[in-house]
Order: C-alpha cells, then structure tokens, then sequence
C-alpha cells in the first residue's frame, strides 16, 4: 500500500473513539495511559506518522497538516478532560467530610526530662540509698541564710555586687536584704535551725551568680549534702563521698581531698574523681591531669552551728555542695555549659 494511503487510511480508522475512552478515564493516571496508546512511543497516531518520510513530496503538506491538526485535537481533547477530573476531586474535596475517621491516630511527641534533671535524680537516687533525705529550699532567699549564719564575713568578695543578685521582695522582713541564692549551702542553715540533730539531708536546686563562660553559668545546679550528729569526723564524709564516686562513674573510681577554704566548715577541702572518661589517664575533659574537680566540702564550722541553734560541744558534722552541670557535662561529653540552657530541641533529642 502507498504510504500517503496508509497514513489516511490509518487517520480515517483512528475516528474519534478516544473522546469515549478519555471521558470513561476516570482518573488522571488511567486518562494519561489512554493519551498513550495514541500518542506514546508505540501509540496509533506515532506509527502512522513513522510513514511521513515515505509519503512523496505532493502529498506531504496535505497529509502533515492532517496529522498535526489530529495531534492537537487529540491534545486538546485531553487538556478538557484533565482539568475536568481536578475540578471533581476537588469538589469531593471541598465537600467532603474535614477529617477521616478511619485514619490511624497521631501520637503526641513525647519529651523528655532534661539532662541536668536526669543526673540530679541519679544524684539524690544515690544519697537516698546512703540515708540521706531530701529537702528543698527557696531560690530567693535572706542574706543571713546565705551569707551571714554561714559565717561569711561582712566584706566577702562573694557578697559582692559583681557576685551576688541582690533582689527585693515584698514583703521580706524590715531591714532584711535578699538575693537569689549563690548556694544551696543556705539549706544547711534553714534545716539546721528547725531540726534536732541527728540529721542527713541533701538538697538539689538553681543557684545564681553574676558568671558567663563556657564552664559558669549564671544559674547553674548545685546539690547539697550535710550530716550531723554526735562525733561525726572527717572519715565519715570520706567514707560517703567515696561511696557516692563509685556508685556514680563505677567501681574503682577513686576520691581526692584538696585543702581549700570556705567560711562555713573547718577543715575545709575540694573534692576530684579520678576522670571516668579516661580512668586517670589524662585526656581533653580533665585536662590532661586524670582528675575532675567536682565538689566543696568539710566540717561543719562551730560558728555555724551556733548561729544555728546547735551546742558544738556536743555536735560535729560534715557538709558538701556539688555543681551538676560539671558531672553532666562529664557524664554526656557536653563541651559549653551554655548548651544545656539554650533549650535547642537538636541538642535536647540527644539525651
Ligand atoms: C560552694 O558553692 C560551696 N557552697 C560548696 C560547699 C558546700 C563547700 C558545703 C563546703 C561545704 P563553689 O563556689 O566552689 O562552692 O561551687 C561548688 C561547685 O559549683 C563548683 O565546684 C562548680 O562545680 C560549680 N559552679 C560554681 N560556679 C559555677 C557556675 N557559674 N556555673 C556552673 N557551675 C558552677
């Protein structure tokens, strides 16, 4: 058969069924395969013009002209019923119930508590087992609490104005200064002048100071410890400290007392664990040394007690504060502080 026969005969059988089949298409994907089957790699209308080249020079125009007007009808044919089945969907849309009950629930994210809760409820897990209740005290607190029953000196640089958030409160008692408290060392005295020795207390909680680096915040997480009663000595609070380390960061992990000052015990001493990260070795966290400085501590100062209401002729007993972002920090291998308190919910997801 000649070519230019072929194609018109081709074209003429073509006819206009696909109106029908693109009308029954009653989705997008199942239209798109109907246009196929005409205008695809292997559809009627591609085959037909594979037979152009053949086609003489006569008839060329006449029979191209058909072919591209059935191209453009076929398309145009398709762009009405394609708009057609978006304009249903999205009346069922419109029209359609807002939800869907048969689809599955959306679980709520849960949170999580924060790394700093997370060790203070190891800490006190700790000192519970070791016989030690926990008490809390307030954030803002009476200079006297934390300054002056603790045998501070009136001129301590601690007390100073580039240390110290001196707050005023309503209703504190006439002449009485008050701060947000720079220690929970203030605990010591609120519980040590309502209670009757024996005692065991520890305390978790903010503190406050005028710091801001990489290692001092200026609020910050201490958890204090203090025990009292008849002939307590420096052994003891050896013995539980020791007992805290190894509970802590392990068996083995061992407990170092420096001689350092603080107004409020005598003997007074800073505490170091050996480096849980590199057991004593030496490495970026303890600096090289293979210890961490984690704690003050010592014994209770006479005066204390007797700013206290307690005879100490009779009474000895040990105190100790420790910061927790310092253990956190060592526990998570957090590098700055400041993380923990930026509440950046990539760094939280972490813990
Ligand atoms: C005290 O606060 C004493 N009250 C501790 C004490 C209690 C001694 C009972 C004796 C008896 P110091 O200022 O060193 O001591 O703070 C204790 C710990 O808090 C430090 O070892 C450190 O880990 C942490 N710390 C201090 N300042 C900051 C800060 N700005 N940010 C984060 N942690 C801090």
């Amino acid at each position: 058969m000649e070519p230019t026969q072929a194609i018109e005969e081709a074209l003429d059988s073509f006819g206009r069924q696909y109106l029908a089949a693109f009308a029954a298409a009653s989705t997008e994907q199942a239209l798109r395969d109907e246009r196929a089957q005409l205008l695809g790699k292997k559809g009627a209308l591609t085959e037909a013009l594979k037979l152009m080249g053949k086609v003489p020079a006569a008839d060329r125009k006449r029979i191209g002209e058909r072919v591209n007007a059935e191209k453009a009808a076929v398309d145009a044919a398709f762009d009405e019923r394609l708009r057609a089945l978006h304009a249903e969907a999205r009346a069922r849309e419109l029209t359609a119930r807002p939800y869907d009950l048969s689809l599955p629930g959306r679980a709520p994210a849960r949170g999580h508590r924060h790394p700093i809760s997370l060790v203070i409820d190891d800490l006190l897990g700790i000192f519970r087992d070791l016989g030690f209740v926990v008490v809390e005290g307030p954030l803002v607190e009476l200079e006297e609490n934390n300054f002056t029953k603790l045998a501070f000196p009136p001129d301590h640089p601690a007390t100073d104005m580039q240390d110290t958030f001196w707050v005023d409160v309503a209703g504190a008692p006439p002449g009485a200064r008050t701060l947000l408290r720079t220690h929970t060392s203030s605990v010591q005295v609120r519980e040590m002048s309502r209670r009757t020795p024996p005692m065991a207390i520890v305390s978790p909680g903010a503190v406050f100071r005028r710091d801001d680096d990489a290692t001092h915040s200026p609020m910050f997480h201490q958890v204090e410890g203090f025990l009292v009663d008849r002939g307590v000595s420096m052994a003891d609070l050896r013995g539980v400290l020791a007992a805290f380390a190894e509970r802590l960061f392990g068996p083995g992990t061992k407990t170092r007392l420096r001689p350092s000052y603080f107004p409020f015990v005598e003997p007074g001493a800073e505490v170091d664990l050996s480096c849980a990260l590199c057991a004593g070795s030496g490495c970026r966290v303890c600096k090289g040394t293979g210890w961490l400085e984690v704690l003050g501590c010592g014994m209770i100062h006479p005066e204390v007690f007797t700013h206290c209401g307690i005879d100490p002729e009779e009474t000895t007993g040990f105190a100790f504060g420790l910061g927790v972002e310092r253990l956190a920090m060592m526990r998570y291998g957090v590098p700055d502080l400041r993380l923990m308190f930026e509440n950046d919910p990539r760094f939280l997801a972490q813990f």
